[in-house]
């Protein structure tokens, strides 16, 4: 497993789960829905990365917003701690236990409640699969405001709980816009009531704001309200070169003016990406012919009229081509040649995997600094790594990836504490997309000021005075725990 520096101490007020409390939740869940069995529970200890492990011996299932009540409600009384998981494919070691946490995971919770079809207005279980909702639409006209490479696993839920941006954010933002309404649980069992389903609402403090982002920490989120937009009928993709990275500054400026309304994607990816890809996934190719391109971008446009949307998109790669912002391109021709060209961007984060082992930054920063530090970091770490910079360029989001055939703390040394300190003084994000999880509970201050700290802390010592909901993680543990 990933390594020795996530060193916490179990926090001594948690109590230890017995066969009375077993019994407890047998009661209240139904004996299938306490999982007990040694090999489910293996699979719900580790994180997708295999780089976080934790050692529950209880996962629960509940199929209710009441059932979630009672089960908090009892671990609380009880000071058991808890985890939250949704689909596990958190990124920064948030969804998995740390010590014998129970796991709470709402899978079985994943019925639609409504579509109120005129505003697009999605009503669902926080258990949903991200990917299921977007089928579920696609029928209906709508799309999910929200994309990402995990979606076929993912849970909405667990989507809000880190404010997951993705592939869409470019076009409709955070979840922070479109999230209406949430129905969540505290830590003591109480039901907090704000499944709002009107987009405008100035009474008093947007409450579900808090739950947005806080990764499982302030409470259960059990229902969403979510505003959906239209599916528009045409898309369009392609697949670009560019020679340096100043080019694909300038290519994202030029399309935010000149594609501006009909813009929905804007990524991009490095050669070192590109080679990872290329290497370790089966059956993808670079739809380029072979030339040495140092980066490459994706380019979608989603609107209402096919053939002007296409005039307006084929206009505007002429017209970088003819300046030379673009070095050479492909627009794709059907769907399935634009899911090849989707597979290679989201295709990344698995090829790493199996590559060995993989550091991981999510940073926020500005588009003019963002490749510095790809750069600076390999000049770091030299031989000893493969450094690769990719990501959200339309978002200025870096997904920083540094690839080792296994994990070794000297290389570390070189990463850490140097891509917090670089991003903070560039007034960067620590984390744009993933959360801070276990990983980065620690380097809050990097992100955020001590003030601003101290009144997250005592917020999650309001909403949950034991701190039994997903303790290590987010928040510095040695202040919570004072
Ligand atoms: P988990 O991983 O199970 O949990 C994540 C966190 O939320 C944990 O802290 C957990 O305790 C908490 N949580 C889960 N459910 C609930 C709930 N109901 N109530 C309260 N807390 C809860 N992220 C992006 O932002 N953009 C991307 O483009 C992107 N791409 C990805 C691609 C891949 C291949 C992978 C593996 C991950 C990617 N991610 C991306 C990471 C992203 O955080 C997750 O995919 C997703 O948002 C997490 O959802 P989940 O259901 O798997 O949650
Ligand atoms: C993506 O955009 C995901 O592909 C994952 O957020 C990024 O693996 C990563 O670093
Ligand atoms: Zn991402």
């Amino acid at each position: 497993f990933g390594s020795t520096t996530f060193e916490v101490q179990r926090n001594p007020s948690f109590a230890t789960l017995n066969s009375e409390d077993v019994n407890r939740f047998k009661e209240m869940l139904g004996e299938k829905n306490v999982i007990e069995d040694e090999d489910r529970l293996a699979t719900a200890n580790i994180d997708w990365m295999r780089k976080y492990k934790g050692f529950s011996k209880l996962l629960l299932q509940p199929k209710s917003t009441q059932e979630v009540s009672e089960i908090l409600k009892y671990c609380n009384s009880r000071c058991l701690a808890v985890v939250p998981q949704g689909g596990n494919t958190g990124l920064v070691g948030g969804s998995v236990p740390v010590f014998d946490e129970v796991i709470i995971n709402i899978g079985s919770m994943n019925n639609i409640i409504s579509l109120d079809k005129v505003s697009g207005i999605l009503v669902c279980e926080a258990g949903c699969i991200l990917e299921n909702l977007d089928s579920f639409l696609l029928n209906e006209g709508f799309i999910m405001p929200l994309d990402l490479g995990a979606k076929g696993s993912c849970q909405i839920g667990g989507n809000v709980s880190t404010n997951a941006g993705g592939l869409r954010y470019v076009r409709y933002g955070s979840l922070h816009g479109s999230i209406l309404g949430l129905e969540v649980v505290q830590a003591n069992g109480t039901v907090l009531d704000m499944l709002g389903t009107i987009r405008k609402d100035s009474t008093g403090y947007d409450l579900k704001q808090l739950f947005i982002g806080s990764e499982g920490s302030l409470g259960i989120i059990t229902k969403v309200s979510i505003l959906t937009p239209p599916r528009l009928s045409s898309t369009n993709l392609a697949f670009l070169a560019c020679k340096d990275f100043f080019s694909c500054q300038k290519l994202l400026s030029e399309s935010k003016r000149k594609l501006g309304e009909v813009l929905s994607a804007f990524e991009f990816l490095d050669n070192q990406s590109m080679d990872m890809v290329l290497t370790y996934l089966d059956g993808v190719r670079n739809p380029l012919p072979p030339s040495v391109h140092n980066f490459y971008v994706l380019i979608e446009t989603t609107g209402s009229n096919e053939t002007h949307d296409k005039e307006k998109l084929e206009a505007f790669l002429l017209h970088s081509m003819e300046s030379g912002l673009i070095s050479d391109g492909v627009v794709a021709q059907d769907i399935n040649q634009a899911s090849s060209f989707w597979r290679i961007r989201e295709g990344i984060t698995e090829a790493l995997m199996k590559a060995g082992a993989v550091y991981k930054y999510d940073l926020s920063l500005p588009v003019e600094k963002m490749y510095n530090l790809v750069e600076k970091m390999r000049i770091r770490l030299g031989q000893r790594a493969k450094v690769l910079g990719y990501g959200h360029l339309g978002d200025a989001n870096l997904h920083l990836n540094i690839s080792t055939p296994e994990y070794d703390d000297t290389v570390l040394a070189q990463i850490e504490p140097f891509v917090y300190e670089w991003t903070s003084s560039h007034r960067g994000s620590i984390s744009a997309e993933h959360g801070l999880g276990l990983m980065k509970a620690n380097k809050i201050h990097y992100s955020k000021s001590p003030e601003t700290v101290e009144l997250m802390i005592s917020i999650k010592k309001l909403l949950d005075p034991n701190r039994i909901l997903n303790p290590y993680k987010v928040l510095p543990h040695s202040l919570v725990q004072e």
